[in-house]
C-alpha cells in the first residue's frame, strides 16, 4: 500500500508534466507566431501566412490556434519582461470579458448614419468618412471607459483626418449640429485668410462613462501633414502631468489614431515612440490606434511599407502589438480594455491595429475604382458593420433604429443652417486666461531687468555644490569665474547670463523647460547646467537649489531628433503658458529637419486655430568657416513665414541683451513663439560679454544704438556677430564716421527704433544693410525695402556674400577671405 501509494501520485505528475510540456510548447509557438496566421481581414486580402513552427497535430493545436489565430493577432513575445508576457497570455487566454453588445450596435449605427447624413446633405464635401473602420468608435468608447475606471480625467487626442468629424461627434461628444454648421455657408469674410478646414480643427468635449465617470476629451488640432501631430500630442500630455504632479499620468491619457501608411511610412511615428521611456518625455503610457483601412490614397500596402504589417515599427520598443479584425466588433472592444489595461498597469505604450477598409476613395470626391478596381468591387458589395454585427447578435429590429437615428441627424442638420456663425468646438482652459496674442502693443512690456543685489543673490546658490562634491577642475574654473561675473569683477559671458535668467525666473515661479541635443553641457561647453562629480558621476543642478520656493527647472539631453522634440516642446508649451519652454538645435543649420512644425504649428497655429505658445528655439548660427551645414540657421525662412506678428525673431548680440530677451519672453502676457538665433564662437568673446551694469537695464533694445559715433557719414545696420566683427574692422581702421547699429529684433520689425537711430546719425550719406549670407539668404530681401522706406532720399546699400546653393564655403580659408572682403566692402562700398 505504502509503494503503491507513493507511486501512483508519482506517474500522474510525470503524464501531467508531459502534458503541460506539450501544451507549454504547442501555446508557445502560437503566440509567438500564431498572428501571422490569423483571420484579421474582414475582406480577406491579407491572407494568413502560414508559418512552420505552429504545430498543426497536437491535441492542443485547436486551442491554441482559437486564441492566437482567430480574429485577434497578438505580438508581445518580443517583449523582454516575462510578467509583462505572462499577463498578456493570462489575458488572451483566460476568460474574456463581457461586451455590451447593445451599446456597441448603437454607437457603430450612430458612426455610420452620421457619415450617410453628410454624404447626402453635403454631396461633394471632403469628410474623410470612416467608414470601413467605424469600429473605432466603440475601440474608443471602450478605451474610455476603462480609463474612467482607472481614474482618467483626461483624454488627449491626437488624430487626423479619417473619422475626425465622427470622433468630435461620439468621443467629444460635441453636437452633431456643431458639426453640420461646419459644412454650411457661413459669410467667408469672418475667416478670410485665417482660419482652417473643418476636418483639422481642434475640440474639446466631456465624456461620460457608463459608470458614470466624466472624461474631458481633448482633440489636438492637427494640419494635414500627417503624423506631425504625434511629439505635440505627446508634449502637450507630458505638461499636463507636470501641472496635476504625481497623479499625472493617471489623469492624462494620451491616444493616438494613426492611418496605416502614415504610421509605417512617416519618421516622426518613431521619433515619437522613442520618448517612451525617457525621464524628460515619458507619459505613462501612449495608446495608439492605427485605424487601418489597407490603403493610403490609391497606395496598396505592399508598395507602402516592407514589412507585412504597418505597425511593425512599434517592434523596436518592448510593447505589444494587438492585431484585431475590424469586423469582430467584440474582439475589437476585448482588445480595448486590454490594452488600457495594460498601458496602466505597466505604463508603456501599446499598439492596436485594428484592421478594416475604406468604402469611398480616399476621400468622397476621389473615385477608387480607377486604381483598384477589384477591391472596391468586392467593398461595394460588402455589407455595413452595423448589418453584419446586428445579425451576429440576433437583434431584429435594427432598421428600426437606423431610420430613428437618421431622423435625429437629420433634425440637427436642418437646426445647423440656421446658426449663422462658425461654431468653435473647444474650449481652452483656464490656465490661458491671462495670456494674449494677436498684433503687438506696447503697453506688453514689462521690467526686465535686475538689480545688483539681486543678481548677486542668484549668483551664489548658481556657483555653489555640496562641499563634498567631487568637481572637474575645469567645471569649477568655470564657476569661479561666473561667481566673479555675478558680482560684477569680470564681464558677463552668455553661458552665465544664461543661467541668471534661469536662475532668476525659477526664483520668481516660472518653470523654466529646456531640451535638446547635448543641452545640459551644451554643444559649445558653455552651459554646465548640470555637474557631474568625477567620481561617481552623481549630478548636482545648481539651477534647483536656487530658493526654497523656487519653480521647477529642467534641462535635458534630447533624442536625436528635430521634429520630434520640437513638436514635443511646442505641445508642452501649449499646455504652460507659464512656463518658459525652449527647444535647442545643436547647430542652428539642423532645424530645416523641424520645418513641418514651424510651418504647420508654430508660425500659422494662431492664424488657423487661435491656439497661442511661447515656445522658444535657440538656433547657434554664424559664419565661422565651418562649412555649409554648421553656418546658418536660415533667418531667412523665418521672416519669409513672419506676418501679423505671428513670432519674434531675434538675435541678441551680447550676453546681456540674451538675459533680457528670456526673461522678457517668460515675464510678457503676450504669448508669442520666440526664434533666437544664438552664439557659437561669440559665446566666450570679450566682445560679447556684457558689463553687470547691463543687467540692470530695464528693457530688451530691439536696436542696440551706436553712440560712440557722433558725426557718422555711414551707417552700417547688421545683426549677430558680424556687428562685432565690423566694430573691430573700424577700430583697425581708425574710422570715426561709421557708425554700427545692430537690430537685436527683425521681426516685428522696430521701426520706430531704427527711424530714431537713423536720426541720431541724420548727417550720414550712406545707409548699408550688411550681412555674412550669401545674397539669397540671410535677412537682405526682408530688410532693404523696410529701410529704403524708412530711409527717405538716403540711398540704402548691401553687402552681403554672392549668391549661392549652398550657404557657404566648405573651406576655413575660403571663408576667412570672403569674410575680409565682406568687411572692406561695407566701409568702402558707394553702390556702384
Ligand atoms: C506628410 C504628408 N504627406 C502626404 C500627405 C497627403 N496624404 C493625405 S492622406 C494620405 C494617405 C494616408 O493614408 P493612411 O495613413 O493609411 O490614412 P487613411 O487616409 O487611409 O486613413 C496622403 C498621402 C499628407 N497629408 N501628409
Ligand atoms: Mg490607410
Amino acid at each position: 500500500m505504502a509503494i503503491r501509494s507513493k507511486t501512483a501520485p508519482e506517474t500522474s505528475t510525470a503524464v501531467l508534466d508531459a502534458t503541460n510540456g506539450e501544451r507549454e510548447r504547442v501555446f508557445d509557438a502560437y503566440r509567438r507566431w500564431g498572428y501571422l496566421e490569423a483571420d484579421l481581414d474582414p475582406l480577406g486580402f491579407l491572407r494568413p501566412v502560414p508559418h512552420s513552427d505552429l504545430p498543426v497535430d497536437s491535441e492542443f493545436s485547436q486551442e491554441a490556434r482559437r486564441v492566437y489565430c482567430g480574429t485577434i493577432g497578438a505580438e508581445f513575445m518580443h517583449i523582454t519582461d516575462p510578467v509583462r508576457r505572462r499577463w498578456i497570455q493570462d489575458r488572451l487566454e483566460g476568460p474574456q470579458t463581457v461586451v455590451d453588445q447593445q451599446i456597441a450596435l448603437d454607437l457603430l449605427i450612430r458612426a455610420e448614419v452620421f457619415e450617410q447624413v453628410l454624404q447626402q446633405r453635403y454631396l461633394g464635401n471632403k469628410r474623410f468618412s470612416l467608414e470601413g473602420v467605424t469600429a473605432l468608435i466603440p475601440l474608443v468608447d471602450e478605451i474610455l471607459e476603462t480609463a474612467g475606471q482607472q481614474g482618467a480625467a483626461e483624454l488627449v487626442m491626437g488624430m487626423s483626418h479619417r473619422g475626425r468629424l465622427n470622433v468630435i461627434v461620439h468621443v467629444a461628444r460635441r453636437a452633431p449640429e456643431e458639426v453640420f454648421a461646419g459644412f454650411e455657408d457661413i459669410d467667408p469674410r469672418s475667416v478670410l485668410g485665417s482660419g482652417d478646414v473643418k476636418y483639422h480643427m481642434g475640440a474639446t468635449g466631456e465624456y461620460v462613462t457608463r459608470s458614470g465617470n466624466k472624461v474631458h476629451i481633448h482633440l489636438v488640432s492637427n494640419p494635414s501633414h500627417l503624423e506631425a501631430v504625434d511629439p505635440v500630442t505627446v508634449g502637450r500630455t507630458r505638461a499636463k502631468h507636470d501641472r496635476a504632479g504625481e497623479n499625472g499620468p493617471r489623469k492624462y491619457l494620451p491616444l493616438l489614431v494613426h492611418g496605416d501608411a502614415a504610421f509605417a511610412g512617416q519618421g516622426i511615428v518613431a521619433e515619437t515612440l522613442n520618448f517612451a521611456d525617457l525621464p524628460g518625455y515619458t507619459v505613462g503610457g501612449t495608446v495608439h490606434i492605427i485605424a487601418n483601412n489597407l490603403i493610403g490614397f490609391t497606395t496598396v500596402p505592399r508598395e507602402s511599407h516592407s514589412s507585412r504589417f504597418a505597425a511593425q515599427l512599434g517592434r523596436r520598443q518592448s510593447i505589444p502589438i494587438f492585431h484585431v479584425n475590424g469586423e469582430d466588433v467584440d474582439a475589437v472592444i476585448r482588445i480595448g480594455r486590454i490594452a488600457l489595461e495594460y498601458r496602466y498597469t505597466f505604463g508603456t505604450d501599446v499598439v492596436v491595429d485594428m484592421i478594416g477598409y475604406r468604402r469611398h476613395g480616399h476621400s468622397e470626391v476621389d473615385d477608387p475604382t480607377i486604381t483598384q478596381p477589384l477591391l472596391y468591387k468586392a467593398i461595394k458589395e460588402h455589407p455595413p458593420l452595423w448589418e453584419i454585427y446586428s445579425e451576429d447578435i440576433g437583434v431584429e429590429d435594427a432598421q428600426t433604429r437606423v431610420q430613428a437615428i437618421r431622423a435625429e441627424f437629420e433634425a440637427a442638420q436642418k437646426q445647423a443652417g440656421g446658426i449663422t456663425q462658425k461654431p468653435t468646438l473647444r474650449e481652452l482652459p483656464t490656465y490661458w486666461d491671462k495670456y494674449t496674442g494677436g498684433r503687438y502693443k506696447p503697453e506688453y512690456e514689462v521690467e526686465t531687468g535686475l538689480s545688483r543685489e539681486e543678481l548677486r543673490e542668484i549668483t551664489n546658490p548658481l556657483t555653489s555644490y555640496p562641499a563634498e562634491f567631487h568637481i572637474h577642475p575645469k567645471v569649477k574654473k568655470l564657476l569661479e569665474q561666473r561667481a566673479e561675473m555675478g558680482t560684477g569683477k569680470r564681464p558677463v559671458d552668455y553661458g552665465m547670463a544664461e543661467a541668471l535668467a534661469f536662475a532668476s525666473l525659477v526664483k520668481a515661479g516660472v518653470p523654466v523647460r529646456l531640451s535638446g541635443q547635448d543641452s545640459r553641457r551644451g554643444t559649445f561647453n558653455q552651459r554646465h547646467s548640470v555637474l557631474v562629480d568625477i567620481e561617481n558621476e552623481q549630478e548636482y543642478i545648481p539651477l534647483q537649489h536656487i530658493s526654497s520656493q523656487q519653480a521647477r527647472c529642467e534641462i535635458y539631453n534630447s533624442t536625436l531628433s528635430e521634429a520630434g522634440v520640437l513638436g514635443f516642446e511646442y505641445g508642452y508649451s501649449r499646455d504652460y503658458p507659464e512656463a518658459l519652454v525652449l527647444w535647442e538645435a545643436q547647430f542652428g543649420d539642423f532645424v530645416n529637419v523641424a520645418q513641418a512644425i514651424i510651418d504647420q504649428f508654430i508660425s500659422a497655429g494662431e492664424d488657423k486655430w487661435k491656439l497661442l505658445s511661447g515656445v522658444v528655439l535657440l538656433l547657434p548660427h554664424g559664419y565661422e568657416g565651418q562649412g555649409p551645414e554648421h553656418s546658418s540657421a536660415r533667418i531667412e525662412r523665418f521672416l519669409q513665414l513672419a506676418a501679423r506678428d505671428n513670432f519674434q525673431i531675434c538675435q541678441p548680440s551680447n550676453a546681456a541683451q540674451y538675459f533680457q530677451l528670456l526673461r522678457r519672453q517668460a515675464l510678457r502676457h503676450w504669448r508669442k513663439p520666440l526664434i533666437v538665433f544664438t552664439p557659437k564662437s561669440m559665446l566666450r568673446h570679450p566682445d560679447a560679454s556684457s558689463p553687470i551694469a547691463d543687467f540692470a537695464h530695464p528693457h530688451f533694445l530691439n536696436v542696440l544704438p551706436d553712440t560712440e559715433i557722433t558725426h557718422a557719414k555711414r551707417i552700417l545696420l547688421c545683426t549677430g556677430k558680424i556687428g562685432h566683427e565690423l566694430r573691430d574692422e573700424r577700430q583697425k581702421r581708425k574710422d570715426t564716421s561709421t557708425a554700427i547699429v545692430f537690430l537685436e529684433q527683425m521681426y516685428p520689425f522696430p521701426e520706430t527704433e531704427l527711424i530714431r537711430e537713423l536720426e541720431r546719425h541724420a548727417s550720414a550719406r550712406d545707409i548699408v544693410w550688411v550681412q555674412e549670407e550669401p545674397a539669397n539668404m540671410g535677412a537682405m530681401f526682408y530688410m532693404l525695402p523696410r529701410l529704403r522706406h524708412i530711409a527717405g532720399e538716403r540711398p540704402v546699400l548691401s553687402v552681403k556674400r554672392s549668391a549661392s546653393a549652398s550657404p557657404s564655403t566648405g573651406s576655413a580659408k575660403a571663408h576667412e577671405m570672403e569674410q575680409n572682403t565682406l568687411l572692406a566692402l561695407a566701409f568702402s562700398t558707394n553702390g556702384k
